[in-house]
């Protein structure tokens, strides 16, 4: 079902379209790596607003690549079926049982999800996994951890060909193993930061349930250096949920991406404001 936006004073249309000039030909031809977590996902109209902002920075000229996560609906359907999960350091122990359910819920469930809602608003998305043509080639990433896939070799040719012909990739954190063909189970955060990585990509956002990294009064810091960032996190300031978000930003700006930024998925057209207006949104972290 499709919702009509409300109705908006026509020259505050016009003008907004206006000041977004600049950052339209700023981003033309970019490529632009978005993380959408399952926190961040919402419910189907928060769904439908994702999917048209990565509709409109495809047609405005955007490479949008989306890297999706789906944390919860993975818990829900293990909870369905009896199977108990546990996190250790941000990270879901998974034991073969478990790994099915992963592919399913994030091959399967979320993966076709997101596709569906981005087609529902003209574009077109095409769903792959990290097995897809072995875009992401994995190692087991600690032993305590079971099948869950530390990414050591891209390959990520599929994702160029899927946007120089006008598709949308939307990718499942789901990978092969190197050597026994093993399903691993990657960390959503880890799986963006490794494509965004291997493709050089100018922008990865990383769409969570936070309004971005908060200083020790709470308040968010919209810019900041690496060095910034580890000596917060050394501080203590950075701690629990955020730090596998500021690691894989680091990473990945290690890897050659030009800057990552951490935003409130759940605030209206996130990635629109955080791209095409003045102020952005959340946390900008580059050199
Ligand atoms: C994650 C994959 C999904 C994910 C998991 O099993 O939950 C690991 O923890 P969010 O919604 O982005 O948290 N994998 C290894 O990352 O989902």
């Amino acid at each position: 079902m499709k919702k009509q936006p409300p109705m908006r004073d026509p020259i505050a249309t016009a003008r907004t379209l206006s000041e977004a000039l600049p950052y339209l030909q700023r981003y033309t031809g970019a490529v632009v790596v978005i993380k959408f977590g399952g926190n961040a996902m919402g419910d189907e109209q928060a769904m439908a607003e994702f999917a048209r902002d990565i509709v409109l920075m495809k047609q405005v000229g955007v490479n949008p690549v989306v890297v999706h996560g789906g944390g919860p609906m993975i818990n829900k359907l293990l909870g369905e079926l009896g199977i108990k999960s546990e996190f250790v350091r941000g990270k879901r122990v998974t034991d073969k049982a478990t790994v099915e359910v992963v592919e399913m819920v994030l091959s399967g469930l979320v993966n076709k999800r997101i596709v569906q809602a981005i087609n529902d608003e003209g574009g077109r998305a095409v769903g792959i996994s990290g097995k897809d043509d072995d875009l992401m080639v994995c190692v087991a990433d600690d032993p305590e951890l079971g099948f869950v896939g530390k990414p050591v070799e891209m390959n990520v040719e599929i994702i160029r060909d899927l946007y120089k012909a006008g598709m949308i990739p939307v990718i499942a954190p789901v990978a092969t193993g190197m050597e026994e063909n093993e399903t691993f189970n990657v960390n959503g955060d880890t799986a963006a930061g490794a494509i965004a990585g291997a493709l050089k990509a100018d922008r990865l956002l990383l769409l969570t349930d936070v309004a971005g990294v908060k200083d020790e009064s709470g308040t968010v810091v919209t810019e900041l250096t690496p060095d910034e960032v580890r000596a917060m996190t050394e501080a203590g300031t950075i701690s629990g949920g955020m730090i596998p978000k500021t690691e894989t930003a680091l990473a990945a700006i290690d890897a050659g991406v030009r800057a990552v930024t951490i935003i409130d998925g759940r605030v209206p057209n996130a990635c629109l404001l955080e791209l095409y207006t003045e102020h952005g949104a959340g946390s900008i972290i580059r050199s």
